[in-house]
């Protein structure tokens, strides 16, 4: 909401300036571009804005596939699991006032958000399921952003062949009240081959950008120097866009 208004005022100063320099000739085409320019940018922010489709419960698919990793094989995820994941922590760290590491209760007393959402991948597959956890915004709000971040990172407890997975997302997504750190699928705890016991929703992006078996929140203000600073696993290996919106 803030980048909305921020960016809107931008476009008002420029609109403002315009029209103060040219009432005819070169200079009123000049306003008009302003005034195309800042509709676009109004329609743009609208799409990013807007919310992913929900769905009844009626339309929840019988069961949501795994996919990518599915059983962690690291030795520290396996010893949480083993424990019912009662000591598994989130930290919050970076371009944050107060640094956080919080327990799985203290994420479940935060306020719930339930969405019955479709889960696109890429490779070709959806499903329909129901997510229940806190936005990603309650959590910022805690910690409190520092004016200089723009990117929130993804730190996961499991690794493919190419080193740990990873994700990020810019603060329109962080923001998004659909984004929520889910613990619940279908009104059960997340099962392990969904990302247990902690996995992002971000609905208005494709599947890869969900990071399951969440360990860690990062505010970055570059992603240079995280991974191979393409933003994520796959967009580091596989050349996936970044901005996988749908
Ligand atoms: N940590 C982690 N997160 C991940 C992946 C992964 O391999 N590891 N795979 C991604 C991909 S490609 C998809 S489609 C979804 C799959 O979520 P699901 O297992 O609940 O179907 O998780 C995404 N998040
Ligand atoms: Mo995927």
């Amino acid at each position: 909401m803030k980048r909305r208004s921020v960016l809107a005022g931008l476009a008002a100063l420029f609109v403002g300036a315009c029209s103060k320099i040219a009432e005819s000739g070169p200079g009123r085409s000049l306003l008009d571009a302003a005034e195309k320019w800042n509709l676009g940018l109004h329609d743009l922010l609208g799409r990013r804005t807007a919310l992913a489709r929900e769905f009844p419960k009626e339309d929840i698919s019988p069961s949501f596939r795994g996919n990518g990793t599915t059983d962690p094989k690291e030795a520290a995820y396996k010893a949480y699991a083993a424990a019912g994941f009662a000591d598994w922590r989130l930290s919050v760290t970076g371009l944050v006032n107060t640094s956080l590491s919080l327990s799985l209760d203290e994420i479940k007393a935060l306020p719930q958000r339930t969405q019955v959402t479709r889960h696109d991948c890429v490779e070709g597959w959806s499903a329909i399921g129901e997510w229940t956890g806190p936005q990603l915004k309650a959590i910022l709000d805690l910690a409190g952003l520092r004016p200089e971040a723009r990117f929130i990172v993804f730190r996961c407890a499991d690794s493919l062949a190419g080193g740990p997975y990873y994700e990020s997302i810019d603060l329109i997504d962080a923001f998004h009240p659909q984004t929520i750190i889910a613990h619940a699928l279908n009104g059960e705890p997340l099962p392990v081959k969904n990302g247990a016991p902690l996995r992002m929703r971000i609905e208005r992006q494709l599947g890869y950008k969900h990071a399951k078996y969440l360990t860690g929140i990062e505010a970055v203000a570059t992603l240079e120097g995280i991974g191979d600073g393409g933003g994520g696993y796959w967009e580091d290996r596989a050349g996936y866009q970044w901005y996988a919106g749908i």
